[in-house]
């Protein structure tokens, strides 16, 4: 009887680690801060044709309109109330949003803000994104409704009220995060309204949560919290389908809160692996690609199956979190593709893919003033649309990473590669390195500032072969460089340090 009952808990939360991803994809972007009406559309004109397996929207959830500074992208973290009117638009909005991505079918992932509410330098009034009344200063949320019970100051000890010391997990996860109201999650009140919460998004149709703050959360409490997740709608997903479940913990080491105590409730963020790849790709403190060549747990990352990977996020992109100066963001957008390149090319790990806007930079001694700047707006604070331009690019500082060539075809090369395992790897010993997945694809790099000119075995059938880098594959022609892979599987492959993008890629569907 134990052993069946293990067996079952087991299975229950080993689920939450499936992305349910649908046709063979395998790749999740974060359109940061987009309308849901401008992520229906780009679901059904781009997302679902180009193989992309799922969409992380902003929280959809009522939260605070600040002033000052003016409607940062992080308002979006504060909540007020769990209805579901946000800056992206309505619930109408959201709910067809949904639907009409599940229809091409691309998942939706939500941001879960759930270990807190509204700052507690919030104030108190209608300043909220559906017009919610609510109080910071006597921690009244009557849209949920919550008030100064549900909030965790009476097991807080420090000084403050605030986490001050990250070397003590209690109050890292019974004080304020930076002041922000922090809920009691061990109650069964706020356990309710946030399943509540989270239950409503899954009957919508969503396939799952990436949860805000998970440090900052007893894992008891979540699992509680999990358990009482409803099984995805049964109009999209097979009956029995857990949500999946993506918890963001910054880890990089040095605090005793570790991603290890999440890994049984769902997938977790590996913050090592943009913040280490950067380093490596900007060759600092004496890195090379070659020591890449047992990259993912090698580098001590968590096991394959608990991570959930990408180069950048809407937080450490703007040099504010975690990872520091090493991350590459899009503005660095030569490095940015080869590192997304990498990322994308290689097994490890559960793919996400950033997609930014541009917002003014302004660095002083080292820190953008800027940090704090919200998506394109209207006078009026309201978000812009998305334009598309003739070229499929991106207008009004839509940055729309996920467009780029080079990160779309790698995208693809992802899903044509996928289950194939990491295979003939060659390197320089130094920064140009090689390797294919299987007989269906094969990558190589150049970041030596010198050419390189080898002949290798790619691993893949004789023929010929369009760079998915360089160009892309149309009909029965290359736009970019031919690859011609011979009867022995080796191919000549030439790529100057002084090209655009100096990495080379090609798989079983871009064949001639
Ligand atoms: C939490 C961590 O465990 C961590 O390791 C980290 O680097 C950052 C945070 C963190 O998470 C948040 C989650 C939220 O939902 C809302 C938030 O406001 C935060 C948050 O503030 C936050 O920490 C900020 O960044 C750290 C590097 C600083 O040490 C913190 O003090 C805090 O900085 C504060 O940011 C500034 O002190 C304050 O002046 C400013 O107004 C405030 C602006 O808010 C944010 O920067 C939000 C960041 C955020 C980070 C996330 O990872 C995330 O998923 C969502 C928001
Ligand atoms: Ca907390």
């Amino acid at each position: 009887m134990r052993v069946v009952i293990l067996v079952t808990l087991f299975g229950l939360s080993l689920a939450q680690h499936n992305a349910h991803i649908k046709n063979g994809r395998t790749t999740i972007v974060h359109l940061f801060e987009w309308r849901w009406a401008d992520i229906a559309a780009e679901c059904e004109r781009y997302l679902g044709p180009n193989g992309f397996g799922g969409v992380q929207i902003s929280p959809p959830n009522e939260h605070i309109v600040l002033d000052s500074p003016w409607r940062p992208w992080w308002q979006r973290y504060q909540p007020i109330s769990y209805k579901l009117c946000s800056r992206s638009g309505s619930e109408d909005e959201l709910r067809d949003m949904i639907t009409r991505c599940n229809s091409v079918g691309v998942n939706v992932y939500v941001d879960a803000v759930i270990n807190h509410m509204a700052r507690a330098d919030g104030g108190e009034g209608n300043h909220s994104s559906c017009g919610s009344w609510f109080s910071v200063y006597t921690m009244e949320f009557p849209s949920v409704p919550y008030s100064s019970w549900d909030f965790n100051d009476n097991k807080c000890y420090t000084g403050s009220g605030n986490i001050e010391n990250y070397g003590d997990p209690n109050q890292v996860r019974d004080c304020r995060l930076d002041r922000l109201l922090d809920l009691a999650l061990e109650k069964e009140y706020v356990r309710g309204k946030v399943a509540e919460y989270m239950n409503s998004l899954i009957d919508m149709g969503v396939a799952g949560f990436r949860v805000d703050a998970c440090k900052h959360m007893w894992p008891g409490d979540l699992d509680n919290v999990f358990r009482r997740l409803n099984n995805l709608s049964t109009k999209w997903f097979p009956s029995g389908s857990r949500p999946f479940i993506y918890q963001e913990v910054i880890d990089l080491g040095g605090e005793p809160i570790t991603s290890k105590e999440y890994f049984h409730l769902g997938r977790v963020t590996e913050f090592k692996y943009g913040a280490k790849l950067g380093t490596v790709f900007r060759k600092w403190n004496g890195e090379k690609l070659c020591y890449t060549k047992n990259w993912g747990e090698g580098w001590g990352f968590m096991s394959d199956g608990n991570a959930l990977v990408f180069i950048d996020n809407h937080d450490n992109q703007r040099g504010h979190g975690a990872g520091g100066a090493s991350i590459i963001p899009f503005w660095d957008s030569r490095l940015h593709k080869m590192a997304v390149g990498y990322m994308l090319a290689h097994p490890y790990g559960l793919t996400r893919v950033m997609s930014s806007y541009r917002w003014d930079r302004y660095i002083v001694d080292g820190k953008d003033q800027n940090d704090w700047m919200g998506p394109p707006n209207n006078s009026d604070g309201s978000t812009k649309p998305v334009p598309i331009n003739p070229d499929h690019t991106c207008g009004d500082k839509w940055v729309c990473e996920h467009r780029w060539r080079q990160i779309k075809n790698m995208v693809i090369f992802r899903n044509v590669v996928n289950g194939q395992p990491h295979a003939n790897w060659w390197d320089n010993q130094s920064n140009q390195v090689a390797f294919g997945r299987g007989d269906r694809g094969f990558i190589i790099f150049n970041n030596d500032d010198w050419d390189l000119d080898v002949i290798l075995n790619t691993g893949m059938p004789a023929g010929t072969y369009c760079d998915v880098i360089s160009g892309d594959k149309e009909g029965d022609r290359c736009t970019g460089k031919q690859i011609q892979v011979g009867s022995d599987g080796r191919a000549h492959f030439n790529i100057s340090n002084r090209e655009e993008d100096p990495f080379v890629a090609i798989h079983a569907e871009s064949k001639l």
